[in-house]
């Protein structure tokens, strides 16, 4: 028995997108990890990647020749609209093809993913246990009666790790020239990169997010340190990898976990860099932790800084303020380590001088890297049913689940000010622009070895 795992992850960058930027250059974890755990049963299973595909045609011709008796489909909100497109063409092609569906939409809005009568299964919440026994029950010939599974949770440490292969050979068949597993990203993680996953959920409560996470997850676990790092070991013999990064949540939730993990890490010979996801409050109330993670070569956080103003970051539950934002970031550029900012405009309740605010807060912090998005609320979290209880919601279609900031989504804003408000907030001040330019050159002409290095090349040619 055949099983074809399809990723529709298109809604962002469309078919033929593969390698282009973090969205259509990273593997699927929640497939790549089903995937292993059905092989690990048995069972034969392959991808296809629609990132790598020239259009619905290929779909389906690539369909017609491998003829799969069971396919499973993974969607985020953002992804319903390929993912019915896919299961479309999946009916079309063979209509005895059974159809199965997991992910965070359906565990979250569970009745409009059922209203399709072309899947024939859906499980919610995580599926490591259940496809494969699904799987198992359909080759029996006993196939369960019941359409909605819900998924066990399993043992982190018991799971099989990701089946990587799963996509990178797949992503070679459609003739992606890979000198990286995963495409990298900024330059403080060079190539070969990858990504990886320790844990599950979150302890925090945002209400942009929450409850989604835990409904997903349940409470927030973790793999144990010598697991995650057995599986650094085998990446760094396959891969060579020169740099990772963490995709957790918020893999800084435990602290005991974290310096484990570091000692860990550096005892076994690991110098490679990597980012993670943390918390400003985290940051600012346990400094030592930054100055260990620095130390085991962390060289970035991701930080949901969100909003300058503390009145909107209490509304949305953040349980940060301004200043501890301000503060984080200090405590970063003194450890060394780069900071990636998440802020959002235009959410909903938030005026246009609490936006100013944000915009000023950013001025301060002088991010790395920014990222902001246009408040877009995901089914699921509480802030989204705000927004559906007081009719602001501006989302007419799934593939409008995009945080980008290409088009306000809650009623009410003002679409002109919040694109001036965009462009200003990613504007560095002059002396901030000046030092960035400073250091940036100093690293490039100001090292002896480089210096002398261009030196050659001009003095010999080439
Ligand atoms: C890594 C990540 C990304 C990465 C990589 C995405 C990728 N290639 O997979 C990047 C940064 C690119 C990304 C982008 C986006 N993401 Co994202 N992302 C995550 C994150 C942090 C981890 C995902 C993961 O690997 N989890 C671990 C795996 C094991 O879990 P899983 O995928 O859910 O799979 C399990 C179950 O769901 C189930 N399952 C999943 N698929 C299937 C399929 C079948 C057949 C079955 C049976 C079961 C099943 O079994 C799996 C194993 O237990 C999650 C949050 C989280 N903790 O999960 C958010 C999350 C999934 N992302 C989210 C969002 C909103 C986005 C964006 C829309 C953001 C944006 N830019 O606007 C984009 C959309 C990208 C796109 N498709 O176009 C939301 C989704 C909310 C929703 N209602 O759909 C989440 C939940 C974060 C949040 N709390 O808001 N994301
Ligand atoms: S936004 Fe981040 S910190 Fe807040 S609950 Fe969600 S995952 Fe946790």
């Amino acid at each position: 028995m055949k099983t074809t795992l399809i990723y529709a992850g298109i809604a962002g960058y469309g078919f033929e997108s593969l390698g282009k930027g973090m969205e259509a250059g990273w593997i699927n974890h929640g497939l790549a990890q089903l995937a292993a755990c059905a092989k690990a049963q048995g069972f034969e299973v392959d991808l296809i990647d629609l990132r790598g595909l020239t259009g619905w045609d290929e779909f389906r011709t690539e369909l017609e020749q491998r003829r799969p008796h069971v396919t499973g489909l993974t969607m985020m909100s953002v992804d319903y609209n390929p993912v019915t497109e896919a299961i479309a063409v999946i009916k079309d092609v063979d209509p005895a093809t059974i159809t199965v569906v997991g992910g965070p939409h359906p565990t979250l809005v569970l009745d409009e993913v059922a209203a399709n009568p072309r899947i024939d299964y859906i499980v919610t919440h995580e599926a490591e246990i259940t496809f494969p026994k699904l799987l198992a029950a359909i080759e029996w010939g006993q196939p369960p009666q019941e359409r909605v599974l819900v998924g066990e949770r399993p043992d982190l440490d018991a799971i099989p790790f990701v089946d990587r292969e799963l996509f990178l050979d797949e992503w070679h068949k459609c003739g992606y020239a890979v000198d990286s597993p995963e495409v990298p990203f900024v330059p403080e993680l060079p190539p070969p990169f990858l990504t990886i996953i320790a844990g599950r959920g979150c302890i925090y409560n945002c209400n942009f997010c929450q409850p989604a996470e835990r409904l997903i997850f349940g409470r927030f676990r973790q793999r144990s340190v010598p697991n995650v790092v057995e599986e650094l070991k085998l990446l760094r013999d396959k891969y060579h990898f020169a740099s990772f990064m963490f995709h957790d949540d918020c893999l800084t939730n435990d602290r005991e976990w974290v310096a484990e993990f570091c000692q860990t890490y550096k005892r076994e010979g690991f110098t490679q860099p990597f980012f993670c996801q943390s918390r400003a409050d985290i940051i600012v109330r346990h400094e030592e932790l930054v100055e260990l993670m620095a130390d085991a070569g962390c060289r970035g956080y991701f930080i949901g800084f969100e909003s300058g103003s503390d009145r909107v970051l209490r509304f949305l539950r953040k349980g940060t303020t301004r200043e501890v934002n301000l503060k984080a970031a200090q405590i970063c550029r003194k450890h060394g380590i780069s900071v990636w900012a998440n802020y959002m405009l235009g959410l909903p309740t938030e005026t246009q001088e609490e936006m100013l605010d944000t915009i000023s807060m950013l001025k301060e912090i002088d991010p790395d890297y920014y990222s902001p998005a246009f408040y877009t609320p995901h089914p699921g979290s509480d802030l989204y049913t705000y927004c559906i209880e007081n009719d602001l919601s501006l989302i007419a279609s799934h593939d409008q689940y995009r945080r980008n900031p290409t088009e306000t989504k809650i009623k009410g804003q003002d679409p002109e000010f919040l694109n001036w408000a965009l462009a200003e907030s990613q504007r560095r001040k002059p002396w901030n622009a000046f030092k960035r330019w400073a250091r940036r050159n100093w690293k490039r002409y100001a090292n002896p070895r480089k210096a002398w290095q261009k030196a050659k090349r001009v003095l010999v040619g080439g």
